[in-house]
């Protein structure tokens, strides 16, 4: 019968043609597909694994826990410790380095992720995703430090998400291009469905939380005041609003029909110390890459994200990204005096 390419297919052929690959990075591909696999089964169980609800603690963010935000970060690390392919793992969930146990071999890469982003959905069956970046570690390092992933987002050599939604899909990009993968749970393998996935440049679509409007700065309020006064305004055309509090659901849709998404920097955050809502590391990093692969652009507001060098391992930053000439129009309105 006839079947489409499988996601180790497909990485696999993408990774002969590289030169010099050794099939170490297809290997930990692997991995994190079948962490990403483990970790929608439990999420679609939901409430008949006991898996819904909060752990009753906190994250170094301050967050609390849920169930499934731990359950998938110890999935995660389970099916990518023991093979050899990392050097250590960094995640939302954990406040320090994970360094690789000692009974298993160390490899030459770092992978920083969020094996669970959009929380707040998990109790109300709303889509939720794991996000991932792939770094090398620098030579010569025995025990990688915190130091060893404040690498720029350029540096990236793969970045990805799985989408727990109606359907489980993986997104990934080695930098050449962006490719979707459908879940097929009957043979539990993910199948090529979208290949060279593609963000239109133009767009008549933005998310934003609006909760935080009397917050925003002067740039992120006047392009939503253009946009809300539609064909009447000075953009003369209506506009669409979705907010989805799931930052994975939100690129997915953008990837597929074009659109802004905005967590920008505001004054609330600002009066508490933060410069944005979104995690550069795991969050805003491997997003903007899959983004700027799919012909979309990824800004604070003034700089382009992937750009930025890290200073901590949790640093949060503002996040504007997706259709190319919405997110430069945007940057024009950061940039120029308003
Ligand atoms: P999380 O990693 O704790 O789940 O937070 C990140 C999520 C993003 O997925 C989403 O865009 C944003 O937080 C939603 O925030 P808000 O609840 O303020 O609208
Ligand atoms: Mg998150």
């Amino acid at each position: 019968m006839e079947h489409g390419t499988t996601i180790t297919q497909f990485i696999s052929e993408e990774q002969r043609h590289a030169s010099g690959a050794t099939g170490e990075f297809t290997a930990l591909l692997n991995d994190i597909v079948t962490a990403c696999k483990m970790i929608s089964n439990q999420v679609n169980h939901g409430a008949l694994v006991g898996a819904l609800g909060s752990a009753g603690s906190e994250n170094v963010q301050g967050e609390t826990q849920k169930k499934l935000d731990i359950l998938s970060n110890e999935m995660f690390i389970q099916c990518n410790e023991w093979a050899g392919h990392l050097a250590a793992m960094a995640s939302e969930e954990m406040d320090d380095v994970y360094q690789i146990p000692s009974e298993y071999p160390r490899g030459k890469y770092l992978i920083t992720f969020d094996p669970l982003d959009g929380s707040s959905n998990i109790d109300v069956n709303v889509s939720v995703g794991t996000i991932f970046s792939v770094l090398r570690c620098p030579g010569g390092i025995e025990r990688p430090a915190v130091r060893d992933f404040l690498q720029a987002g350029t540096q990236q050599v793969a970045a990805g998400y799985a989408l727990y939604g109606p359907s489980t899909m993986l997104v990934l990009t080695t930098g050449k291009g962006v490719n979707g993968f459908t879940l097929d749970q009957n043979i539990g393998e993910f199948i090529l469905t979208h290949p060279n996935m593609t963000i239109p440049a133009d767009t008549q679509e933005f998310a934003i939380n609006a909760s935080n409007m009397r917050f925003w700065e002067a740039p992120v309020k006047r392009y939503v005041d253009e946009c809300l006064a539609g064909k009447e305004g000075p953009r003369e055309k209506d506009f669409n609003m979705r907010w989805i509090a799931s930052m994975v659901a939100e690129v997915h849709r953008i990837l597929t029909r074009g659109g802004v998404f905005m967590y920008p920097v505001d004054s609330k955050m600002k009066d508490k110390g933060l410069g944005g809502k979104l995690r550069l590391l795991y969050e805003a990093n491997p997003m903007s890459y899959i983004v700027e692969q799919a012909g979309g652009g990824s800004i604070t507001g003034t700089h382009r994200i992937m750009d930025l060098q890290p200073e901590s391992l949790h640093q949060r930053v503002p996040v504007i990204l997706g259709s190319r000439n919405e997110v430069e129009r945007i940057q024009g309105y950061h940039t120029e005096d308003v």
